[in-house]
Parts: C-alpha cells; sequence; structure tokens
C-alpha cells in the first residue's frame, strides 16, 4: 500500500488510529467552558442562517427528528490531548441540512445556547463529514455533551464539535469563534497538530 493511500485512510475519521501528541481514553471526559445549559426540547429550534442574515432553514425538534438520521462512528479528538475512539452516534448530516438553502458562503459559524461559537469552512461540514447529533452510543445525547443536540465535526479537533448548537450561520469571510479568538489554532487538524495560531 503506498504511502498516499495510508495518509487517505489515517485521515479518515473513523479509522481508529490516534493522531499524533493524542492518548487514547475509553472514559468520555467532559469538557465545556462554563455551565451546561439547560435546554428544553420544547421551544428548541435549529436554523441555517445565510449570508445575507436571512433564516434560510428552521426545525422545531420534531421537525428535526423527523430528518433522515445517520448512525456514525467516528474518533474524536480533543486538543487537551485526548482521543476517543470508536464513538457511536445517531445524527442528520450537515449535508441534509443544507440541502435547498441556496448559498455561495465559504464558511460557517456554530452558534449555541450559552454563547459558544466556533467557525469551520462550510466546504468541512458538508460531504458526509459533519452532523447534529442528537444520540450517543445508543440513548439520547446526555446535556454536558451538549443535549439536546450538537455539532459533530470528527475530522477537526472537537473544540469544533459546538455543543447545544442552534444555528449554523453561513459567512463570506471567515470569522473566528470563541476559541479560535484566544489563541487555537483557525482550522484544528488533529493530524497536523494544529493546536494553536503558530501550529
Ligand atoms: N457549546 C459548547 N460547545 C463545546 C464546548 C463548550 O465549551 N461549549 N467545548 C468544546 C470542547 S473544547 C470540546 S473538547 C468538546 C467536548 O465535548 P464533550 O464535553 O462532549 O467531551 O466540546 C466542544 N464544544
Ligand atoms: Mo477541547
Amino acid at each position: 500500500i503506498g504511502d498516499r493511500a495510508f495518509e487517505g485512510r489515517r485521515r479518515q475519521a473513523g479509522a481508529g488510529l490516534t493522531p499524533p501528541g493524542q492518548y487514547p481514553v475509553e472514559d468520555f471526559p467532559v469538557l465545556t467552558a462554563g455551565p451546561t445549559p439547560s435546554v428544553s426540547r420544547d421551544g428548541w429550534d435549529l436554523t441555517v442562517v445565510d449570508e445575507t442574515g436571512e433564516t434560510a432553514a428552521r426545525w422545531t425538534w420534531a421537525e428535526f427528528r423527523a430528518l433522515p438520521v445517520e448512525d456514525v462512528t467516528v474518533d474524536i479528538h480533543c486538543v487537551t490531548k485526548w482521543s476517543k475512539l470508536g464513538t457511536r452516534w445517531a445524527g442528520v448530516s450537515v449535508d441534509t441540512l443544507l440541502d435547498g438553502v441556496d448559498t455561495s458562503a465559504g464558511f460557517v459559524v456554530a452558534h449555541c445556547d450559552g454563547g459558544y461559537t466556533t467557525n469551520l469552512p462550510l466546504a468541512d461540514v458538508v460531504d458526509g463529514r459533519a452532523w447534529v447529533a442528537f444520540g450517543y452510543d445508543g440513548a439520547d445525547l446526555e446535556p454536558e455533551h451538549g443535549g439536546p443536540a450538537r455539532l459533530l465535526v470528527p475530522h477537526l479537533y472537537f473544540w469544533k464539535s459546538a455543543k447545544w448548537v442552534r444555528c449554523l450561520r453561513l459567512l463570506d469571510e471567515d470569522e473566528p469563534g470563541f476559541w479560535e479568538s484566544v489563541g487555537y489554532h483557525n482550522y484544528g487538524d488533529p493530524w497536523r497538530e494544529q493546536r494553536y495560531w503558530d501550529d
């Protein structure tokens, strides 16, 4: 097998491999800047706001849960150096959420209950690489892990996987989120150890 093929496989989010500088854990650590917000499914909605500021799509909890569900098994990598391999999630693909949204945006900022934000290139949340997850390991996603629903972007450091996500805001110009604006890497590829601004 050539280097290229190995590289490609290694970079798949569910390959069961630990990136440089990371160690695998069995438990599931909770990392939140601040308290866990209490988020009720009543009154919950998920919106997509496009680059003109218009609400391009909106789902209530019931509408969101009526969307097609994908079961995904992926490895997750926290910048504090733990990786958890083979995590099992249920969620709605971001491709499904953006289906029918007419946009030429290049970036997205996820906005959450509690005020947390994180930014990503739009290309990194499409083509089957990102989900809004509501299930973990066969059960509802626990509040401390982002329930009722969180973003799941396993190919980037886990701070990009915004818990309690409520809005995907599409943007023409990139805009740093919470950790990205205080020294964490703007992109955050764990295979290239992009932990901090100058990595
Ligand atoms: N809303 C919100 N999402 C967040 C965070 C946060 O503080 N608030 N922390 C991020 C970080 S740094 C990590 S490592 C993961 C941790 O997810 P977990 O608590 O389910 O392990 O959530 C990410 N998403
Ligand atoms: Mo993290």
